[in-house]
């Protein structure tokens, strides 16, 4: 029996409670409500924080905001204080961060402080993006992840986590605590949205015979520049595809695999859609270093699938 469906919650339920419900472990429950934790202090940042350039940049040689840099000090000093964590890496940080050395009941934690932080200036949703493993090892595979979350900052505060039993939405109440809002989230087959990412005039034959296809099939556009929200929105309405292709000029697209993709893939396959790189699953992709990206295809099995053949005859 769940315990919720929207708008007939009969009680609250919190986040701590719905995991201690999924039998992971305590530390791995405690990690994931530091997380929670750490996002009140990124909400507040972003709300309140200053909008200006911080004057380094990161790993991909892109100018980092205050709010970039605020935002993985927080998640970061929240993760090493948790006393569950071997390693950290952060689409903020040039290189992985140790926290302890030895493994022994711990995890290793891949996030993206604040993705989208370019849009909170014109007041566009943002989000923190987390995926968690077991042990220190980071690079690899997407499968291997425990649980991936994010934290969606928009009208409303919500909170999306799978540690692979079905795909759970809380949202924050006025107490600022995280109560369970939708539970086992799940997918149709094919949907009619699609979140097309990069220049369309950078795109290759497949995905803009792609695109025409299912502007013909009458798919509305929503795209907003944020991964998260866009996500959100292909998850929550259960229809519709987000893709970030590779485009000319940029082989592998824009999305990194280890800060990004592959903890949104193994929530999206989680509630029954599907996530690839136009060839094979994300998650099934070895990553080789921190800063690696991929094209990307997420959403409806169906959609994702269909993207795939355009690929391929093309
Ligand atoms: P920033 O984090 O640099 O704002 O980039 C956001 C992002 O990585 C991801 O959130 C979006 O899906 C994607 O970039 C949007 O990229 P385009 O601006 O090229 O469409």
């Amino acid at each position: 029996m769940p315990f919720s469906e929207p708008g007939k919650t009969k009680f609250q339920v919190d986040l701590r409670r719905h995991l201690r419900e999924q039998q992971i472990g305590d530390n791995l429950v405690h990690l994931i409500c530091e997380i929670a934790e750490a996002s009140k202090y990124v909400i507040n940042a972003v709300r309140t924080g200053d909008l200006g350039v911080a004057g380094t940049s990161n790993l991909y040689g892109e100018e980092q905001l205050a709010l970039d840099v605020l935002s993985d000090r927080i998640m970061r000093k929240r993760l090493i204080h948790s006393g569950v964590v071997c390693n950290i890496a952060s689409e903020e940080m040039d290189e992985i961060f140790q926290a302890q050395a030895d493994a022994a009941g711990l995890y290793s934690v891949a996030y993206d402080p604040l993705d989208g932080s370019s849009l909170v200036d014109v007041n566009l949703a943002v989000g923190t993006i987390v995926s968690i493993y077991e042990g220190c090892n980071l690079l690899q595979k997407g499968r291997n992840q425990v649980a991936a979350m994010y934290i969606l900052y928009g009208p409303r505060v919500s909170l999306v986590y799978s540690v692979g039993k079905g795909v759970h939405e809380f949202t924050m109440n006025h107490l600022m605590e995280y109560t369970l809002t939708r539970e086992n989230i799940t997918m149709n087959s094919e949907g009619n949205i699609y979140s097309p990412g990069g220049l369309r005039n950078k795109y290759n034959a497949g995905d803009e015979k792609f695109v025409r296809y299912l502007e013909d099939r009458g798919a509305k556009l929503r795209y907003s520049g944020g991964f998260v929200p866009d996500i959100n929105q292909v998850l929550m309405k259960g229809k519709g595809i987000f893709m970030y292709p590779a485009l000319n000029g940029s082989p592998n697209g824009k999305l990194r695999i280890l800060f990004e993709l592959n903890a949104m893939a193994y929530l999206v396959e989680h509630a029954g859609g599907a996530a690839t790189n136009g060839r094979q699953p994300l998650l099934d992709i070895e990553p080789v270093s921190l800063d690696q990206r991929a094209p990307v295809y997420i959403g409806c099995k169906n959609d994702v699938k269909k993207a795939m053949e355009f690929l391929a005859e093309a």
